[in-house]
């Protein structure tokens, strides 16, 4: 019997092709990401023709050629099911040829105008025709990096079915620096990090160089990511002391030949902490000289050190303010240390503080706009994406458009504080594409949030971009498979923004789960309608905020008591007696104001304002009569209704997944999915039962009470939750 049930297992594996067979070998367990090569089922002419290009003629030598030729050696055979013919010339039959742009190369295939059209990172995949009528694919660039670019964009194509038969890509990124922050601290705990502990070992860096490094950097630049801030924004002076710089150089070392430029977070006060000085001020003569000093020092053990990423009088941070000075001279006295090697300051507009009695969305813009003008020319601020914090849903933060002399970058969150931790899946490529492609109109029709940091609209000297990383040392990288594709979208509408977020998602499925295409048109589905569900069940109609005291897990909307008013949800939402939202009008805080006119006069008008934003911008009664004809209060509860529906559906999509998917990965994302069923419900009920406190309606008709009771939501406590700042 056992001997049947072996064999027919064997049999099994061999017929589907797949990797695994037995409960000790579940298949991919999600180490490899994206770049989980696989062989090519189901597309036999596809195949052949692929199998033709296994001549391959790689040119030239580097760190970045060799991982060319290991990336090569690793997808090729197994992609294509049969080994590759290495030839250090032009291939006699059909081949691939991976070379930088030289004067033959130009002459034969005609790619003078093509070159024009590429920068130094970008690259040409054309299938060309050699003199003896061989047919090519020759991936060409100006330098090894845009060789290395162009080289996983191929294989790309290869894992997602593109024709490679007659290509032509002519491709460049539309922003320059493509970053990651890390919020990682230095004894590996992650700042909103949920994925285990930080990747980084310091203790053990510099001489212990673990795998996942290299793995981490060929991940990245698989996507286009070439520059990671790897400590948190909350920073430790300790940092730039010259034992830690040694941890720093030892792992720009390993990202060098990746494309990749190593960034640290600074703490404004490290004169005074680490340099023995008794001040921070910037205009002190002494405090200037420390800075050059110690950028001297940092650029002589990392040459390519990419510059500083500052988080400056915000949330109890020191900066310029602490001696009545301003963010630009502040970021100006780092810059000016910096200019001698090409290095950039990147300065966050993150900026919020009780004591302004201004609502906080008006803060960040009132303290930066009429600063406009005055930063050096290597300094960007780097913008989050709405006004408050990386809500489930915000509108585009006004200061897009409203400082067209400096170069703003954007600043995305990936892990996801306030949208689930790891348990929750949310594809987060359409909430950044709703904010890329949001249209200010600070220029008239067409000035999007994305042209704006991409320089096509104003500033172009730092065109920047960065995610807050979700990384962390869980063997699957991100704590949630899904929290890769997350990752993975962020890298590449970083190197292109308009792509779309269904075509990454579809490219993501294909390179790390399944081939199979009804699974992926399935899958695809449950990302890009996922975000929207944690909107309904978490913050649906415009509400934000009203996640629990610090940790910020599950709802706490009666959160009422902590230090500071902007910290407690009940500022946020403003429920009462009359209603529900916070007024944002001209009769309210006036955030509207800060919008172009274009939004100013819709933003103001309830009926004009997009539903999903309402009570962002209203205080609403809660009979208010929706476009629907139903009450605010119905609507609101049918929303939240519908998140856990939704939520129920995408576990009963996914389980019926089973057979197309490596049961390791499989089972992860069905336990994720149970917890996410069961905290939507939490979610829901917690926040209609607080929120009914107040308007004292019935739930609309159909749907069922809540089976717990207020005083026991409010009761639940995390003590442990991770992440915590
Ligand atoms: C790194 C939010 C988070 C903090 C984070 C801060 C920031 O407030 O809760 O943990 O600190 O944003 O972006 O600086």
């Amino acid at each position: 019997m056992k001997v049947i049930t072996v064999l027919l297992l064997f049999f099994y594996c061999v017929v589907s092709g797949k990797a695994w067979s037995n409960e000790y070998d579940q298949g991919d367990d999600g180490y490899r990401l994206w770049l989980n090569y696989t062989f090519i089922e189901n597309d036999t002419q596809r195949l052949l023709y692929l199998r033709q290009i296994a001549n391959v003629q790689l040119v030239g030598q580097s760190d970045t050629i060799s991982i060319i030729d290991r990336e090569l050696k690793k997808a090729l055979p197994t992609l294509l099911g049969n080994s590759i013919n290495w030839s250090t010339n032009v291939p006699q039959s059909n081949g691939l040829i991976i070379s930088k742009a030289n004067s033959t190369l130009r002459h034969n295939y005609k790619l003078d105008h093509s070159l024009k059209m590429i920068n130094n990172e970008g690259f040409i995949i054309k299938t060309v025709t050699d003199q003896k009528q061989n047919q090519h694919v020759l991936v060409t660039a100006k330098s090894d990096i845009g060789l290395l670019y162009g080289t996983y964009r191929l294989i790309q194509l290869m894992q997602t079915g593109k024709p490679l038969s007659d290509v032509n890509i002519v491709e460049s990124p539309k922003i320059a620096l493509r970053m990651l922050n890390h919020w990682d601290d230095l004894d590996r705990h992650t700042e909103r990090g949920y994925a285990g502990e930080s990747i980084w070992d310091w203790h053990k860096l510099p001489q212990y160089k673990e795998q996942r490094y290299f793995d981490y950097a060929r991940a990245n630049a698989s996507i286009g990511i070439n520059g990671t801030v790897v400590n948190n924004v909350n920073a430790n002076s300790l940092i730039l002391t010259p034992a830690w710089l040694e941890k720093v150089r030892s792992l720009a070392d390993i990202f060098r030949p990746y494309g990749i430029k190593i960034y640290l977070s600074i703490k404004f006060s490290s004169p005074q902490q680490i340099g023995n000085l008794s001040t921070s001020d910037p205009i002190d003569p002494n405090v200037q000289k420390w800075w050059q000093g110690k950028a001297a020092e940092i650029y002589k053990l990392i040459p390519d050190f990419g510059g500083f990423l500052v988080k400056a009088n915000s949330e109890g941070q020191p900066g310029p303010g602490d001696y009545g000075r301003t963010h630009a001279q502040g970021a100006n006295m780092l810059a000016k240390a910096l200019q001698p090697y090409g290095g950039n300051v990147i300065w966050r507009a993150f900026v919020y503080s009780h004591e302004e009695k201004t609502e906080r969305s008006l803060q960040a813009y009132n303290e930066f706009v009429p600063l406009d003008g005055q930063f050096e020319k290597n300094v960007s601020i780097q913008v989050k994406n709405g006004p408050i914090d990386f809500q489930p849903r915000e509108p585009f933060s006004p200061m897009f458009g409203a400082m067209p002399k400096t170069p703003l970058a954007m600043e995305f969150q990936i892990t996801q504080e306030y949208l689930g931790f790891s348990t929750h899946l949310a594809y987060l490529a359409t909430l950044y594409k709703e904010v890329l492609d949001a249209d200010t109109r600070v220029k008239g029709i067409g000035s999007t949030v994305a042209k704006i940091i991409d320089g096509t609209l104003v500033n172009k000297n730092i065109t920047a971009i960065a995610g807050v990383a979700n990384i962390g040392s869980d063997r699957n990288w991100t704590g949630h498979i899904f929290g890769q594709a997350n990752w993975y979208a962020y890298g590449r509408l970083a190197w292109d923004h308009d792509l779309t977020a269904d075509e990454i998602a579809q490219d993501w499925i294909k390179m790390t789960l399944t081939q199979e295409q009804s699974s992926v048109n399935s899958i695809t589905n449950m990302m890009m309608r996922s975000r929207e569900n944690i909107v309904n069940y978490m913050t649906p109609l415009g509400l934000h905020h009203l996640m629990d005291t610090g940790h910020h897990y599950g709802p706490g909307p009666w959160v009422d008591n902590l230090g500071r008013d902007d910290w407690n949800p009940v500022y946020y939402h403003r429920a009462d007696d009359y209603g529900i939202g916070l007024d944002r009008t001209s009769k309210g805080t006036n955030a509207v104001s800060q919008y172009a006119t274009y939004w100013q006069t819709r933003f103001e008008d309830p009926a004009k304002t997009p539903q999903p934003l309402l009570l962002w911008f209203h205080h609403l009664p809660w009979d208010y009569t929706m476009p629907s004809g139903d009450t605010l209060w119905n609507e609101l509860v049918k929303h939240y209704y519908r998140g856990v529906v939704a939520t129920e559906q995408m576990e009963k999509d996914w389980l019926a997944q089973k057979n197309h998917i490596a049961p390791h990965q499989f089972n992860q994302v069905k336990m994720a999915l149970e917890i996410q069923v069961e905290e939507a419900k939490w979610w829901r009920d917690a926040c209609v039962l607080y929120f009914q406190t107040y308007s004292k309606r019935p739930l609309p008709n159909g749907l069922s009470k809540p089976d717990k009771s207020l005083d026991y939501f409010k009761s639940l406590t995390f003590p442990y939750a991770p992440g915590q700042g």
